[in-house]
């Protein structure tokens, strides 16, 4: 199976060589695509010359800070663009262990979307304050049950994907950009009728750099959980009135390949 690991990145200077080197000798036979937002600490150039010594590792740039969602979008398209079998999502501060990147492509053998999750027997996130694992806990039940996704950690950013699942959800139509993201294509992926299969991770905090995060990307999930299953009704209304045009030829994401 041809793969890809999309990592996006944001000043993450300190993390990406180690983090590449640790990931590639566990998973030697993949690619890596790093999409690269012009990180003013020069990620983007380390990534050039990592490039240049490595050729399994592939660099998108993008102008500047465009969000999370759009970079995942920007290196799917450029997986089904170049024919991965299967595309990663995985963050570039370590939260995320390349140990488990073998547990996924055994996973992803029979299934459609894998999940690596904090909230199954064997997940953890033994660093976290209470209060980060209630704010967590609680949006993940909340959004499980409001939406119907069959999934216990539907917010998480670790994730293998087969191609045929990114062919089939429409991305130029997806909008959140931070955990709302990962709900919302945990549910289109479900709406699909996709296989979702969970496999445990312990997540663990950033080794170095700084977070992105903040209370504005969880109350985008927020919002994002009671659009969808307040607005459901008026939604179907709408393409029954107006029936979608379906186009073939998908965008091509706007950024410059190294
Ligand atoms: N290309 C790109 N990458 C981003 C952007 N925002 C965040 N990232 C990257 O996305 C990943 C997740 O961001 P983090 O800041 O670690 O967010 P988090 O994991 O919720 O927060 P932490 O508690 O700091 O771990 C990291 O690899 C970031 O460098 C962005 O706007 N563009
Ligand atoms: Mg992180």
């Amino acid at each position: 199976m041809k793969t890809v690991i999309i990592i996006p990145t944001y000043n993450e200077v300190e993390n990406l060589r180690p983090l590449l080197e640790t990931t590639l000798s566990h998973v030697p036979e993949t690619d890596i695509l790093i999409v690269d937002d012009n990180s003013p600490d020069g990620t983007g150039q380390l990534a050039d010359q990592i490039h240049e010594e490595d050729a399994r590792v592939h660099v998108l740039h993008r102008a500047g800070k465009l969000g999370l969602g759009t970079a995942y979008i920007a290196g799917f398209k450029y997986a089904i663009a170049h024919g991965y079998d299967a595309a990663f999502e995985m963050d570039a501060d370590f939260s995320h262990d390349p140990r488990y990147l073998p547990d996924f492509l055994k996973a992803i053998e029979k299934a459609d979307l894998v999940i690596g999750s904090r909230y199954i027997r064997g997940g953890d996130t033994p660093n976290w304050s209470p209060m980060r694992r209630l704010i967590s806990g609680a949006g993940n039940i909340f959004a499980r049950f409001m939406l119907g996704i069959p999934v216990h950690d539907c917010t998480a950013g670790f994730r293998c994907y087969r191609r045929e699942v990114l062919e089939g959800i429409d991305l130029d139509t997806v909008q959140s950009q931070g955990y709302a993201f990962q709900v919302e294509l945990a549910y289109r992926v479900m709406q699909q009728g996709f296989k979702i299969v969970e496999i445990p991770i312990i997540f663990l905090d950033r080794r170095v750099g700084k977070s992105k995060m903040s209370r504005k990307i969880i109350m985008e999930a927020f919002a994002y959980v009671l659009r969808t299953r307040f607005g459901k009704r008026a939604a179907a209304t709408t393409a029954k009135q107006q029936p979608s045009t379906s186009s073939t030829a998908k965008e091509m994401p706007t950024v410059t390949r190294k």
